[in-house]
């Protein structure tokens, strides 16, 4: 683990982790005496660091250096220079990605080996899928009225200044996703990472001021959510917010951005089914591949990914093969130490844990069957760490609150359906709608339901492939618009149409 400051951060003990205002590590904007956050390891709950606790003076001078910042060099550059940038910094990421991983595994609680197979490398194919995107760009030309009468060419413009807000479950990974297309389409960024995962925004700092950015471009300020997140969202000199986050921050955020019709990006929570039909199972192979599907949705990043499947709707001629299976996998699962080879590591915080473990009393109460939930045995994971082993719910309703609230961590509530119609109606009576994943081997039973289903984003046969160049975001409470590929470009910019009269 980091003995040292993280990259980006400074020598102090523990480390400090400072705003980044103008390219420059800064403490306080205004000369005060600095106040601190702890940055605790979940796993162990030592304080691995010292944040830089924000307030509006740092969030001021960040906006002021970032509005300062569009009318400087930046201004300039060529769609060709962003994405070198922006290729130069994923290369640097890309170079330390065993140190970033370890990183985000200190800081997350999660395993290091998912950080270094997933976070990372995903935090550096964002930066290089939107480098290519400024690459190949293009806008349409619509001429009218025959040869010399009006020709329409559509530009694309910078927003202006974008406030980036993130939070603590994937903290590179979905930094990186909201960075890469803001610099790509050239506007400059206010950053604010989750105070309880402020790590590898740090070093994303140093990586692009070290990737040779221009001073003000890209600003990082520190701290709780009410002390800089609200005042960066409801800055005058803010032109664009793109917020993920708890589905009740996300609407103080919305009504905060409204008044000055900010443009706007949510990406909230998630209650997503895991749908599998008989016909997905027909076979030994078969069961075993989709139970594996399922516990991956269920399970991945201890069950703290807006993606996960929480909810797990079984067809009723399956449901004890395909219920039994998934407990047998569900007890195999290893958890502990992030850096030991574990398929789990901690929860986010001890006030997470207690959340997750208060929704497993409510199911006992509610008269459902809990099984696992657990927390490990100190042989297994070190006690002063927030671990708990993946649960399921059995025996309640799909209506109950633990089928239907959020509850973002290792617990699945299972339920059981006679057919199809009543497989959507279970799936679909969740005030979320981000995403599902649906098991079947019957065509028109895939599209059908992928069709009927309540969600922003629908797997068949699969969970969490990722193609960066396709929509994401959610319906209902889960969000409101689209990221990724050229939903990305236009929410990062403004179009604008020149119509000109030739004749
Ligand atoms: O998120 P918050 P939290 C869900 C999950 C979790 C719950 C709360 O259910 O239990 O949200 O998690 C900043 N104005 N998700 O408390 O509070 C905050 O500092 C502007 C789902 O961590 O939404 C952080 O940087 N910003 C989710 C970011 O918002 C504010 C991932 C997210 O914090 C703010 C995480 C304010 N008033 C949690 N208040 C997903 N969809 O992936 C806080 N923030």
């Amino acid at each position: 683990m980091s003995a040292g400051p993280s990259w980006g951060g400074l020598p102090g003990d523990p480390p400090i982790l400072p705003h980044w205002i103008g390219n420059r590590p800064v403490l306080t904007a205004d000369g005060r005496d600095p106040a601190w956050i702890d940055d605790l390891a979940p796993a162990t709950g030592r304080v691995r660091a010292r944040i830089a606790r924000g307030g509006p003076a740092e969030v001021d001078a960040a906006v002021g250096a970032a509005r300062a910042a569009l009318t400087g060099p930046w201004a300039g550059w060529t769609a060709a220079a962003r994405a070198e940038l922006l290729d130069r910094a994923a290369a640097l990421l890309e170079a330390r990605l065993d140190e970033l991983a370890a990183l985000e595994g200190e800081d997350s609680g999660k395993p290091v080996a998912l950080a270094a197979r997933m976070d990372i490398p995903r935090a550096v194919a964002n930066l290089r899928f939107f480098a290519g995107a400024a690459r190949h760009d293009h806008t349409p030309c619509h001429a009218d009225g025959g040869p010399g009468r009006r020709l329409n060419y559509t530009l694309r413009r910078p927003v202006g200044v974008c406030a980036l807000i993130t939070p603590w479950n994937l903290p590179l990974y979905l930094l990186t996703w909201k960075v890469a297309p803001a610099l790509a389409m050239g506007n400059t960024v206010v950053c604010k990472p989750s105070e309880l995962t402020p790590a590898t925004a740090t070093a994303l700092a140093a990586a692009l001021a070290e990737a040779g950015l221009p001073d003000g471009v890209f600003n990082l300020v520190h701290g709780y959510g009410p002390e800089v997140g609200a005042p960066l969202v409801a800055h005058p000199g803010v032109s664009l917010v793109s917020f993920t986050g708890g589905t009740a921050t996300g609407r103080s955020v919305a009504a905060a951005a409204a008044p000055s019709f900010k443009k706007l990006s949510l990406e909230l929570g998630g209650k997503n089914a895991t749908v599998i039909f008989a016909d997905a199972v027909d076979s030994e192979a078969a069961l075993d591949a989709v139970v594996s599907g399922a516990v991956r949705a269920a399970f991945t990043n201890q069950g703290q990914i807006c993606l996960c499947g929480s909810r797990l709707l079984v067809e009723g001629r399956a449901y004890d093969r395909v219920v039994g299976r998934f407990l047998q996998r569900m007890a195999a699962l290893r958890v502990g130490p992030p850096e030991a080879a574990v398929d789990m590591g901690s929860l986010i915080s001890h006030a997470h844990r207690e959340k997750v473990e208060g929704y497993l009393r409510l199911a006992r109460e509610e008269g459902g069957v809990v099984v696992g939930g657990e927390r490990p045995s100190p042989a297994e994971a070190p006690e002063g760490g927030a671990f708990l082993r993946p649960a399921a719910v059995l025996g309640l309703s799909p209506r109950c609150r633990v089928a239907t609230e959020e509850i973002f961590g290792p617990v699945v509530s299972v339920h059981r359906f006679e057919d199809e119609a009543e497989a959507l109606e279970q799936a679909n009576l969740v005030r979320y709608g981000l995403a599902a994943s649906v098991w079947t081997t019957q065509l028109d039973r895939a599209h059908r339901v992928a069709a009927a289903l309540e969600a922003g984003i629908v797997w068949v046969n699969c969970w969490l492939e990722r193609d960066l160049r396709t929509p994401f975001g959610g319906v209902k409470e889960s969000g409101v618009g689209r990221e990724g590929g050229d939903w990305s470009l236009d929410f990062y910019s403004e179009v604008r149409n020149v119509c000109l009269a030739l004749s």
